[in-house]
């Protein structure tokens, strides 16, 4: 079959899920086709079953705002009708929901169908897409693709709250490819970290507001008076230079590391003994999901899909949004003696088996074969 794919290619989850879902439609022998303005972040590697398209944005005097969506959608219709594709798949709805339905009308007047489906992830629902600039393009873009999926049933429901939806949301959780993210630990990176053997609490995100990465730190000065450990932020964004600040005041620099962004994500997980996710909303926690592959249980907030992966007091602790102490208390029991950890983390590596790369993937073929019959 012959797919495009449209996403951010950053490191947030939305475009790491879809390139991931490329890459491994591409092993399976399908011709994939990234259409995104960056080559992105986890595309890593040569596959000859995968061609990637950059979008150009022309510049001109005139334009205070380059129409990046205009672009989009003529890219769109050009790579659609040059590589004959038979599908095309957009993640995260803004804008790639409505440059895909404008694709899809520019092609049906040149006599060709274009299956598109959306698969919403979180805030293009219920941050940004519902604000009032975004909100009746989203709604009548997503309304309009030919099938829609969310990554929890959370998100799902939410869709529903906040915009009227006539069609059927299909529930396709997230994945991970758990052999990938079950590595050892590399001893070396682990002493580099933690010299004296402390245990290591972790966190990956883009550090925006709604992460609540003040809350980490805090955490963390709790949890640090009762056990020797170190904490890895990974990643950047708008609240970190607050975090480093919180860190000096409550003199703990050197405990906190801040590596910044990061590609070789498993090797990093490797070494970590917990995650931490405080977040306000999550409509999945892919990073949560990384973290639980490579046997590295979750303390996080018990929001949007959050609870659908980590199991309270199995996989992890969840928590209500802000409740610091019991986050590092719970962060503390898991942590103080080794057999609990080790319970913990056998649960949270079976946990993660249920959202393996091998039992989601074939859902997205299945999706796509009522299309396109052409598997
Ligand atoms: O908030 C982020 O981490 C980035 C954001 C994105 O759009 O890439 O993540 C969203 O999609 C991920 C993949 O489906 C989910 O795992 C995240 O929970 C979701 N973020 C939010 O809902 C805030």
């Amino acid at each position: 079959m012959r797919i495009g794919i449209v996403c951010y290619p950053t490191f947030g989850g939305s475009g790491v899920l879809a390139t991931e879902l490329g890459k491994a439609l591409a092993d399976k022998g399908h011709q994939v086709h990234f259409i995104t303005y960056q080559q992105p972040v986890r595309l890593n590697e040569f596959n000859a079953n995968i061609t990637y398209h950059e979008v150009r944005v022309t510049t001109y005097p005139l334009f205070d705002y380059p129409p990046y969506e205009t672009a989009l959608s003529s890219t769109m219709v050009d790579v659609i009708a040059n590589n004959q594709l038979d599908l095309l798949h957009v993640h995260y709805a803004i804008p790639h929901a409505s440059a895909a339905y404008l694709a899809k009308k520019i092609l049906e007047g040149k006599g060709k169908n274009i299956p598109v489906i959306t698969t919403l992830h979180g805030t293009d629902i219920t941050l940004v897409g519902r604000d009032k600039t975004f909100a009746p393009v989203v709604a009548f873009s997503i309304n309009q693709s030919d099938a829609i999926t969310a990554v929890s049933k959370n998100l799902r429901d939410e869709t529903y709250k906040i915009f009227e939806v006539k069609k059927e949301i299909e529930v396709i959780h997230n994945f991970v490819d758990v052999r990938r993210f079950n590595k050892k630990p590399i001893d070396a990176f682990r002493k580099v970290i933690a010299q004296n053997g402390e245990r290591i609490l972790l966190h990956a995100s883009n550090f925006r507001k709604l992460k609540r990465v003040l809350d980490i730190v805090r955490i963390f000065a709790e949890v640090r008076k009762k056990i020797p450990s170190k904490l890895l932020f990974v990643g950047d964004g708008p609240d970190r230079p607050a975090a480093e600040d919180l860190c000096r005041e409550l003199n703990l620099c050197d405990d906190i590391r801040f590596v910044g962004k990061q590609e070789q994500m498993e090797e990093i997980i490797a070494v970590a003994d917990l995650f931490l996710l405080p977040s306000e909303y999550e409509s999945f926690g892919l990073a949560a999901l990384e973290a639980m592959a490579a046997g590295v249980p979750v303390i996080s907030t018990n929001v949007g899909g959050l609870p659908e992966i980590n199991i309270n007091g199995k996989t992890g602790f969840l928590s209500d949004v802000g409740n610091i102490q019991e986050m590092s208390n719970n962060a503390v029991h898991i942590l103080e003696n080794n057999d609990t950890l080790q319970k913990f983390k056998a649960n949270a590596s079976a946990q993660a088996k249920l959202f393996d790369i091998h039992r989601i993937v074939p859902i997205y073929e299945a999706l796509y074969n009522r299309f396109c019959k052409c598997l």
